[in-house]
């Protein structure tokens, strides 16, 4: 008989069951906090977004979200009774800064409550910076248009270390998907701020990375003990057809999709090829940034969810292919783990220098419905991780230096653009009652995480 663990768990043999391999869930502050306007925090760019008629689906927003800013002990003893090793959270910058860089006393004590109520239940913290929720008034002096943005970001890295290390964070990340950032927020306008020029997403995407490189040293300083690093959304391409132009139109889409990010961090430079795609785009770089975007990181951070299917459409110009066919999630996203292994081995092969690697996203959103008796039967969910788990798997038996897995998320939360339709918990949360209940998906990750701790 299959045990609920077997529902999800690694094979038999997987590095992934050694104990020293990190389990988590994940979630983000804007995603999941709510307490828009409480103890001082300032207005988000999401914020404004969100209340920009014709933006976000049913004109949603997180002003309550999970109420987690209100529940965090409830939410705490939850991710206990999942068992995770560690819980990936991201900081609100509008939160725990003023307008004039002062520290935002209260906004610090709840991250502060967080990571205590983490240690006590001895889950350790893997802690983002920015995940996407840039403090409105920065934005309103050009947001990460603005070289500036990246200093800023700098003063609130070295704060953050500084009130918030010492021993309580095992893992820091600079950014969340800078890609989401600058494309998505600047280049085509689909998230906060909206603004819809590709060359503005490129500049965006500099000024981001700037950022990360500038705050890294004060980082190193004030937390010497935690791992510092950054976390990327990567997706491999695959050809539609096995011809020179289709293979060249999987390279350009991987070219804008991860390049674009890992090659400044990891080789310092941009992909010579990236102007291709981005005619006439180039940024303004100056002199020495590429140093500073370099700075060695300790890990880096992989989200991965889909692989994409090109084809050529002339010089220059690529064209996803859709196939009906394949198994899909609510975000329309195919699924597709054996991308996973791929483009572990595709990095490793590339990037000579390439850090410890951790799974910092990975999960999938489905309509999951609670039945009478309390459960929510959400098999897509169970048998997507379970196919991952052993995609990664393959992956490290092949070399890659995988530490850690985050499942993505935590519990259901506002998908940005998409409200709170497109559920990614592995807790289900009732937006009506903020009443969680934890998916058969959640129930078989704590069995396995028992078992492989021998409880
Ligand atoms: S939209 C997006 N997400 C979702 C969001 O909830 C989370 O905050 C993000 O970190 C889930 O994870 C991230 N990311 C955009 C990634 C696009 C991947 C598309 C794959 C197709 C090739």
């Amino acid at each position: 008989m299959t045990s609920l663990a077997d529902l999800i768990a690694p094979p038999a043999g997987s590095p992934m069951r050694h104990p020293g391999f990190v389990f988590g869930a994940g979630t983000s502050s804007y995603q999941i906090e709510g307490a828009a306007r409480e103890d001082g925090r300032l207005e988000s760019i999401w914020d404004r977004f969100c209340a920009t008629p014709g933006k976000v689906l049913r004109g949603e927003n997180g002003d309550i979200a999970c109420d987690h800013y209100h529940r965090l002990d409830e939410d705490l003893d939850m991710l206990k009774r999942l068992g995770v090793d560690a819980y990936r959270f991201s900081i609100a910058w509008p939160r725990v800064m003023n307008e004039v860089g002062q520290p935002n006393e209260r906004g610090i004590a709840f991250y502060k409550r967080l990571l205590d109520g983490m240690a006590q239940r001895g889950i350790s913290a893997y802690v983002t910076l920015y995940h996407w929720d840039l403090p409105q008034h920065l934005e309103d002096k050009g947001g990460w248009l603005n070289r500036e943005t990246a200093y800023r970001f700098a003063d609130y890295a070295d704060l953050m270390t500084r009130r918030l290390g010492g021993g309580r964070v095992t893992a820091w990340a600079t950014h969340n998907e800078p890609w989401c950032s600058a494309y998505l927020g600047y280049g085509n306008g689909h998230h906060a701020p909206g603004r819809e020029q590709p060359r503005w997403g490129v500049q965006a995407m500099h000024h981001l990375l700037l950022g990360h490189g500038l705050a890294l040293p004060a980082m190193r300083a004030n937390d010497p003990k935690a791992q510092h690093g950054i976390v990327a959304n990567c997706a491999p391409g695959y050809a539609h057809a096995d011809t020179a132009a289709d293979r060249d139109a999987a390279l350009l889409f991987e070219t804008y999709q991860n390049r674009w990010v890992l090659d400044p961090l990891l080789k310092g430079e941009y992909p010579a090829d990236l102007w291709r795609y981005w005619k006439g785009c180039e940024p303004l770089v100056l002199s020495g940034d590429m140093d500073i975007i370099q700075r060695p990181i300790d890990y880096l951070g992989i989200n991965y969810y889909s692989r994409a299917v090109l084809r050529s459409a002339g010089p220059d110009t690529i064209d996803w292919v859709r196939d009906p066919a394949v198994e899909r999630t609510t975000m329309d996203w195919e699924v597709y783990p054996q991308g996973l292994q791929d483009m572990l081995e595709a990095f490793k092969a590339e990037y000579a220098n390439l850090p410890p690697i951790f799974i910092t996203e990975n999960g999938m959103s489905s309509a999951d419905t609670v039945d009478g008796d309390s459960s929510v039967d959400d098999q897509q969910r169970q048998s997507y991780l379970k196919r991952h788990f052993a995609a990664c798997s393959r992956a490290m038996d092949n070399g890659v230096d995988v530490r850690g897995y985050f499942v993505w998320s935590l519990m259901d939360n506002f998908e940005w653009a998409f409200g709170y339709e497109r559920r990614f918990g592995l807790v289900h949360v009732d937006f009506e009652t903020q009443k969680r209940t934890l998916k058969r998906s959640a129930l078989a990750y704590a069995d396995f995480l028992r078992e492989r701790a021998g409880r």
